[in-house]
């Protein structure tokens, strides 16, 4: 296992599409159990593919208290089951100490491929819903800030881009 390298914003390779995962061979394997083992060490809940630069419709969410329940998603769907919406204050690993509040709807379907390759569907409510669409949003080279005015986004991108050239 190890904990991989996560994009952060504005990088350009957030805005892959992601593709649709034929086969779950050991490489997929491994990139589960690295992707779990990233998000645990970020204390992120959630991660997809796209954030670590592997651009396969692949994440992970944990949205429990005691952090023991992961739920592994591959070429995930959802539907939503009706027009009510819920805000709630988002952030991202790839968009470190920046919160926004974004709505999207509260109560969805989430169909997806388990690591044995079986079709399973769940109820999303709550942070599992959100979690779940954010996740689902960067396989599709989205990100929550998307949602917010140019204006907000320039000014994290400004911020965020002085502290990595700092850092160099
Ligand atoms: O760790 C995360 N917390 C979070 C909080 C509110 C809404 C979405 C998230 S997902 C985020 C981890 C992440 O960046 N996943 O892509
Ligand atoms: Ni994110």
């Amino acid at each position: 296992m190890a904990v991989l390298k996560i994009l952060i914003f504005p990088d350009q390779r957030l805005r892959a599409v992601a593709e649709e995962v034929l086969v779950i061979d050991d490489e997929i394997k491994k990139l589960v159990s690295n992707l779990l083992e990233t998000m645990y060490e970020g204390n992120g809940i959630g991660l997809s593919a796209t954030q670590v630069n592997i651009h396969k419709r692949i994440l992970v969410v944990d949205v429990s208290d005691e952090k023991d329940s992961p739920l592994i998603l591959i070429n995930p769907k959802i539907e939503v089951l009706n027009k009510e919406e819920k805000i709630y204050s988002e952030g991202c690993l790839s968009v470190p100490g920046f919160f926004e509040e974004i709505s999207r709807p509260s109560e969805i379907n989430i169909t997806a491929l388990n690591l044995e390759g079986e079709r399973f569907t769940i109820m999303g409510t709550d942070l599992l819903a959100v979690a779940v669409q954010h996740e689902m949003d960067h396989l599709d080279g989205k990100i929550f800030l998307d949602f917010l005015s140019n204006l907000k986004r320039q000014t994290i991108k400004r911020k965020l881009l002085k502290i990595s050239k700092a850092a160099v």
